[in-house]
């Protein structure tokens, strides 16, 4: 059998006479599928000169035949070149070196922290509101901005799990008319450390040990809690980390922040601080600590996978961007928190949130290296009419980031990365470099200059050139030293507990236990102990109770705050959008029924998925999505059991009770392991009338276990007790954190 070669236009055709003789032999039961070169847009396919073309993803794969790095057709890639067919491979065969080598250099090293994430592109539509404190082209009414985000775990390493107990990055890049804004933040609105120079520090100890490399993406361990317990400062965004939002339920459903204080400068010239906000609009929930850890084991990619099947089914992710905003004074002081030290936040019940855009996200990536692992960001992307303070971790960021680049993408270079390219245009003075894609023009890469017309000009002030605010400096000594208010390390993180709900501090209180727990030097639990009793006397006492051991005196004296109930993810109501119902089908089942109950639940925006004793047809059109041996109670955030098939109408009487009674003793385990997780992490748990006996064989009951009607009540139900996340009144405490 030949094989059809394409007619390409501009092309010679075949180019060896022999080359649909061999290409037959190495398919020999198949024509090779080639794609029409008409699919593949314009023909940059010559190997006689044609341009192939600026387009990266053309320049890449821009012809359908397979060629070497430089663009010669190959015949064969699927034997080495040997001295006879049972002889010895010769090395001067390039194709087979050419390709070993390539791949002996796949990877790239990976990030010293938040090595493990997930990308999107989408777009940023400002709403106007911030005409009158930045004068950022970004922010006009309006005004789209295409942007790529990338969501990160920060300690363990890119093979590692989506769900361990950590900070999240939340980094996006805009790509603004007027050159990239990178705001490179994080899911909890402070840091560990007040200073650049114990970046290093925080990450050592976090990382796994040095001696046996363990353990991987945990916190739960000796050093860390070593560093934590010997840095008051560290406390604040610990005691964040402890809570639920070191684990959350999906990047969809995280709060951003770009921790710093920045500085908006208005066109007039006039400044103000700022804190930014990303807020989702599916609000925001996280898991519990049992569901992480069935999480990591049965779907470590879990949120990378959330994240790109809800923008493939078109369920967009979006998040306003908003400001807390501060006068810009000489003390750069709100309400006695210092703005420019990172471990403080301000409560937005002090200062509103405003916002000024939204964000969706509304493209996978194509390709997870060129993307999400080439894209490079630094909070020293800023672009005119936004500025940075003296915050001294700031200000160490806008070094590291630049300087990390060079190793891990291999040059100076990549900001030419297609990824990182900005959008604006460029024309900068910056010269050759490992990986040069540019190919520059001119003899004078300097300026002033007069050979190349006195080009690139500097732009005058008025038409978008960035000028760093001429902010005046206080009269001061060069020293190593932080400002006194930098001292005050447990106001705040006794703000943040008192703000939680009871529920969400046991949570807190069990998270320290555990992890504690973990840690084998006695002297480093004591200490942390100390520590935790000046936030509150309660917590300590529960840990230390966990830990068999006796709380220590605190570090100090727990400080009189007032919290801010914000801080809570108890007490909102959120978007049904994209929640996933688990419906629980038996052998047999009422097809009726079963169908309104599963568009009820789509009519409600909700996403239904049907969980049937094996896979196929169900009912009518409907299949089964989850079968008992793939249904997993991590990814449903309710359940409803859908109704046994009506008994035939001629049935004698009592058959009901007799097959209720029957059902309840012949619920498949597996069912039962569903629901009794899902009842442990306090999700709505609905049987339909028939079928309520399952409810009863899997020994779930309680608030939020109920029986409804029929679908259409079923669904009402679920309307009524998703927007809350959880049946929160179900999660048993022990009164001890209570107000
Ligand atoms: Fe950082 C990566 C966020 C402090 C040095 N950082 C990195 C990423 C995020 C943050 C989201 C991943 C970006 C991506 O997805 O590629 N980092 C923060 C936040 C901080 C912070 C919110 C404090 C408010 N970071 C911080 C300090 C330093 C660094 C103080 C060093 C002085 N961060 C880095 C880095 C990384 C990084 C080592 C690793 C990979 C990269 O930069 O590109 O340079």
């Amino acid at each position: 059998m030949t094989t059809q070669q394409p007619d390409i236009p501009g092309t010679p055709g075949p180019i060896t006479p022999d080359l649909e003789e061999h290409t037959a032999l190495t398919h020999p039961d198949q024509p090779v599928a080639v794609p029409a070169p008409d699919q593949r847009g314009p023909a940059q396919v010559s190997p006689t000169g044609q341009d192939t073309g600026a387009d990266p993803a053309t320049a890449a794969q821009g012809c359908p035949y397979l060629t070497t790095a430089h663009g010669v057709r190959l015949q064969d890639s699927d034997h080495s070149l040997k001295a006879g067919r049972r002889g010895p491979t010769l090395l001067q065969d390039h194709h087979l070196r050419e390709k070993l080598s390539h791949f002996d250099h796949e990877r790239i090293p990976e990030r010293v922290v938040h090595a493990r994430g997930a990308g999107a592109h989408g777009v940023f539509r400002g709403y106007g509101t911030a005409a009158k404190i930045s004068r950022a082209g970004l922010f006009a009414k309006d005004k789209e901005t295409e942007v790529f985000v990338r969501f990160s775990t920060v300690a363990g390493s890119r093979g590692s799990m989506d769900l361990a107990r950590d900070t999240r990055g939340f980094a996006t890049k805009f790509y603004t008319d007027e050159g990239t804004w990178d705001l490179v933040g994080n899911n909890i609105p402070v840091f560990f450390v007040q200073d650049a120079i114990k970046f290093p520090d925080v990450v050592h100890s976090v990382k796994p040990h040095p001696d046996r490399e363990i353990p991987q993406a945990q916190s739960a361990h000796d050093t860390f809690w070593d560093f934590v317990s010997l840095h008051t400062e560290a406390q604040h965004h610990t005691l964040w980390n402890m809570s639920d939002r070191g684990i959350p339920r999906s990047y969809r459903m995280m709060e951003g922040f770009g921790v710093h204080t920045y500085r908006l400068i208005a066109a007039d010239g006039s400044t103000v601080l700022v804190k930014f906000h990303w807020k989702p609009m599916l609000g925001v929930h996280s898991v519990t600590w049992e569901e992480a850890l069935l999480t990591n084991g049965i779907d470590p990619d879990f949120h990378r996978r959330d994240l790109a099947d809800a923008i493939e089914a078109g369920a967009f992710p979006e998040w306003e961007l908003g400001v807390q905003v501060f006068e810009d004074n000489e003390e750069q002081m709100f309400e006695g928190i210092d703005l420019l030290d990172p471990t403080k936040l301000v409560p937005e019940e002090l200062a509103p949130v405003q916002p000024l855009g939204r964000m969706t996200l509304n493209a996978n990536p194509s390709n997870y290296f060129a993307e999400t692992e080439q894209v490079a960001f630094n909070p020293a992307n800023l672009v005119p009419g936004i500025d940075v303070t003296n915050d001294p971790l700031l200000q160490g960021r806008l070094f590291s980031y630049l300087d990390t680049q060079l190793t891990r993408l291999g040059g100076p270079n990549w900001n030419q990365l297609p990824i990182n390219r900005p959008h604006a245009p460029v024309n900068d003075m910056l010269r050759d470099g490992f990986h040069q894609g540019a190919v520059h023009r001119g003899v004078a890469p300097y300026r002033p200059n007069s050979l190349d017309g006195g080009l690139p000009y500097e732009t005058p002030a008025d038409d978008h050139a960035f000028i760093e605010h001429p902010e005046p400096l206080p009269a001061s000594v060069k020293e190593r030293a932080h400002a006194a208010s930098f001292d005050d390390h447990f106001s705040q993180a006794r703000l943040f507990f008192l703000s939680l709900s009871e529920v969400e501090r046991e949570h807190v209180a069990q998270a320290y236990t555990f992890e504690l727990g973990k840690c084998y030097e006695q002297t480093i639990r004591e200490r942390q102990l100390a520590h935790l009793a000046a936030i509150d006397t309660r917590l300590a006492h529960q840990v230390a109770d966990g830990l068999g051991i006796p709380v220590p005196a605190p570090t100090e004296t727990p400080a009189d705050v007032q919290p801010s109930p914000v801080l809570s993810q108890i007490g909102g109501a959120w978007p049904l959008d994209g929640r996933q119902v688990g419906v629980v089908v038996g052998e047999s089942v009422d097809e009726k029924e079963l169908d309104a109950l599963v568009q009820g639940i789509h009519g409600a925006g909700m996403v239904p998925l049907v969980i049937a004793p094996k896979g196929g047809p169900v009912a009518g059109e409907i299949v089964a999505q989850r079968t008992y041996l793939t249904a997993v109670s991590i990814e449903l955030d309710a359940v409803v059991v859908a109704s046994p098939a009506a008994p035939a109408a001629d049935a004698a009487p009592g058959l009901d009770e007799k097959a209720g009674a029957a059902a309840s003793e012949a619920v498949d385990p597996r069912v039962v392991k569903v629901l009794q997780e899902m009842w442990r992490h306090s999700k709505a748990i609905l049987a339909l009338e028939p079928a309520e006996a399952v409810l009863a064989a899997a020994q779930v009951s309680g608030k939020g276990v109920e029986s409804a009607a029929d679908g259409a009540s079923a669904v009402s139900r679920l309307t009524e007790l998703l927007p809350a996340h959880r049946v929160w009144g179900r999660f048993p405490t022990t009164g001890r954190l209570a107000d």
